[in-house]
């Protein structure tokens, strides 16, 4: 079972620079992201590459962030949850992003974030082609999550860009408390309904599920728990996708001491051909995800 520690890559000096070119990239562009996201809280006139409602705020950070980060000259490719097609931007590493997870919660003014994944190969890449991974909240405060070199780092982002570590050698809490569990409870196979039941009932578990995977995630980063947008009786896919939503995501989480999964694998190990294909994402704590892999493997 392939996760981040057996099969990822190290970085060589330029993927370094370049990486560090690449978060520096996004932390000083996530203010103007969240600056411009007021005026941008109508619907654009297509739906993303998923076949879901794209907002202006979507296509607004995708723009600068494609501009932005192909100027790099060390990224070679740029995709993006909002576009149907990979961006050659030269010769390095490829970057895949979703702009604005979340956007959704933009009308109820509920958190967001910008995910970053870097890898050293072609998009769609593997998870064990990943070098490095990040993400964005826009909360109360803008805080900036990032995994690389087998540590996770949080940063506080300012208003004019600057940043600055406020933690650093993240792990997960030994003692998890929050769950976060995504899709329609009449639409959840039988096997994950049990699973929520064994979890909801724990006394030591309170429910904490904001709508955007980045705020939720970053619930159980900091908390300890389980997040799960589960496989779905009318989609076993389930809703995220791997690319830009459940590859950097299992990588925080593996790098911060936690375990990730599809329901039998790391979310690491999963392979899927096309850019924009979609994966259950479950992430949290090692006990909370061996206890629901072992609930899928009795179907
Ligand atoms: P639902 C946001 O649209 C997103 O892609 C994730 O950020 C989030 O976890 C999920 O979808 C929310 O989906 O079905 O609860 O609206």
């Amino acid at each position: 079972m392939a996760t981040k520690d057996e099969t990822n890559p190290t970085e060589t000096e330029s993927d370094e620079s370049t990486i560090t070119q690449i978060f520096d990239v996004v932390a000083r562009a996530a203010p103007e992201i969240r600056s411009g996201l007021p005026g941008r809280r109508i619907y654009a006139e297509e739906d993303n590459p998923s076949g879901e409602t794209q907002m202006e705020a979507d296509v607004y950070a995708d723009d600068l962030l494609c501009e932005r980060i192909g100027d790099i000259d060390g990224v070679g490719e740029y995709a993006s949850e909002e576009r149907p097609a990979v961006i050659d931007t030269g010769s390095g590493l490829s970057v895949c992003v979703d702009p604005l997870d979340g956007s959704s919660n933009l009308k109820p003014n509920n958190t967001m974030g910008t995910i970053v994944a870097v890898y050293d190969a072609p998009i769609p890449a593997t998870g064990a082609d990943m070098l490095a991974a990040a993400y964005v909240l826009y909360g109360a405060t803008t805080t900036m999550i990032v995994a690389r070199d087998d540590t996770v780092t949080e940063y506080v982002i300012q208003e004019d860009g600057e940043y600055e570590a406020v933690r650093e050698d993240i792990t997960l809490p030994d003692d998890p408390t929050v769950y976060g569990f995504g899709g329609r409870v009449p639409d959840w196979v039988e096997s994950f309904t049990e699973y929520a039941r064994d979890i909801e009932s724990d006394a030591s578990m309170k429910l904490r599920y904001g709508g955007s995977m980045i705020g939720d995630v970053n619930q159980i980063l900091t908390y300890g728990g389980i997040f799960a947008y589960p496989t779905l009786q009318d989609s076993p896919e389930g809703k995220l996708r791997v690319q830009f939503e459940g590859y950097p995501v299992g990588y925080i989480i593996e790098t911060a001491g936690g375990r990730s999964s599809d329901g039998e694998q790391s979310l690491l190990a999963v392979e899927k051909d096309e850019l924009h294909a979609r994966t259950p994402v479950y992430v949290g704590n090692e006990e909370l995800i061996e206890k629901l892999e072992a609930a899928f493997a009795e179907d």
